[in-house]
């Protein structure tokens, strides 16, 4: 990351304070500001990768957990990603009974920006939300790893029910 004049320069310097035993906590100062500046670099490369991705809004999908009619089934209950793109997941839940969006492999194939419920924002890994009658929550993320994965509702009886429905991400 650091220059390779910056780096002869850094010798030039520690040639000369060899001479001088007092000056070499000098010479470890600035070899530290070089690897400083070394981190730096690698945190503006990432900043700007993904950048890209997020200068485009998000691709919306929505799905609704359970129907207002109280049928068990996600709709629609097949999705499709792409890797490499933004997606925002809005999860509703319009039935009069609690339910889950479960797909742990999913989960881990994706790169999860945030999660947004009411006035909270949660950051980091998530594999499993559970949506109360009338919530909503919206899980930004893009996916990472190409394959098929299975979806469905932990709550016993629901998924033998039909609450369940494949996610496939392609490359
Ligand atoms: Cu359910």
């Amino acid at each position: 990351m650091l220059p390779i004049k910056m780096y002869s320069h850094l010798i030039n310097i520690s040639q000369y304070l060899y001479k001088c035993h007092k000056c070499l906590f000098l010479l470890i100062f600035l070899v530290c500001l070089g690897f400083i500046d070394g981190t730096c670099a690698i945190a503006e490369n990432l900043n700007n990768s993904s950048g890209d991705i997020i200068k485009q809004p998000p691709a919306e999908i929505t799905v609704s957990l359970g129907t207002a009619a109280g049928e068990l089934k996600f709709e629609p209950n097949f999705l499709e990603f792409q890797s490499g793109k933004w997606y925002k997941l809005v999860l509703t839940n319009p039935s009069p009974v609690k339910h889950y969006f479960t797909s742990k492999d999913f989960a881990d194939a994706i790169w999860t920006q945030k999660v947004e419920a009411g006035n909270v924002e949660i950051k980091g890994m998530i594999h499993e939300l559970e949506l109360k009658p009338g919530a909503e929550a919206e899980w930004v993320f893009v996916p990472l790893k190409t394959g098929k994965y299975n979806l469905r509702c932990t709550i016993p009886g629901h998924s033998e029910a039909g609450m369940k429905g494949e996610i496939i991400i392609k490359s």
